[in-house]
């Protein structure tokens, strides 16, 4: 079984990549940003909660992530050939939870760092916000949210450098690029 978990900055292109490796080596994808504005959607108690955490560029706290991915882990079909986690895990103690939580089911995973620069980050966010209605595609939250990535987010590499098994990436380049860089790191992977 093949699980990658897919990080990087806001706007560095993990649901991009997401959507070219789930095609091209029939993965699951979850994404726990969809998870989440799905359930902003149904305009739930709970997503009003979510919505105001995520308008304002925080993260959704551990615990409530947890529940999401424990759920999706114990419901995995027999015949699933693996899953790519998109923007999970965000935190350390996410990451700490997610090895757990695989470790249980007998599964593992490569971590795929997309690294891009910050002013670009912006660019491709503003651009996206454009289109996408987003709350969250604004200067003031852009700005933010790659404040919290650096302070919650970014200290997950070390900790995947330390179980040996990151994989960083030069996410500056034109999508083509960055998903051929990925595919050498999956085919070479257990060889
Ligand atoms: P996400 O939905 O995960 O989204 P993202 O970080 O904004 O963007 P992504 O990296 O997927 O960029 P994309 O491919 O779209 O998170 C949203 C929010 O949900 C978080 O801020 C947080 O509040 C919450 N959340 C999610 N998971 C959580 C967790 N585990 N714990 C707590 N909270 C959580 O690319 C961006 C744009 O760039 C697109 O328009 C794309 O077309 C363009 N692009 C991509 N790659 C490009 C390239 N190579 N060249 C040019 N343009 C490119």
């Amino acid at each position: 079984m093949l699980n990658i978990i897919l990080c990087g900055a806001p706007g560095s292109g993990k649901g991009t990549q997401s959507g070219y490796i789930a095609e091209k080596y029939g993965l699951k994808h979850l994404s726990t940003g969809d998870v989440l504005r799905a359930e902003i959607a149904k305009g739930s108690e709970l997503g009003k909660k979510i919505d105001a955490l995520i308008s304002e560029g925080n993260l959704v706290p551990d615990d409530m992530m947890y529940g999401v991915i424990e759920n999706y882990i114990a419901s995995l079909p027999q015949d699933c050939k693996g899953t790519i986690f998109d923007g999970y895990p965000r935190t350390v103690s996410q990451a700490e939870s997610l090895t757990e939580l695989l470790k249980k089911y007998g599964m593992e995973a490569i971590m795929i760092d997309l690294l891009v620069d910050e002013q670009l980050l912006i660019q491709r966010l503003i651009e996206r916000g454009k289109m996408s209605g987003r709350a969250d595609d604004n200067l003031n939250t852009i700005r933010h949210r790659i404040a919290v990535y650096h302070n919650q987010t970014e200290p997950i590499a070390h900790y995947y450098l330390h179980h040996g098994n990151y994989c960083p990436v030069n996410g500056n380049h034109a999508v083509e690029d960055v998903f051929l860089q990925i595919k050498r790191i999956i085919e070479n992977y257990g060889r």
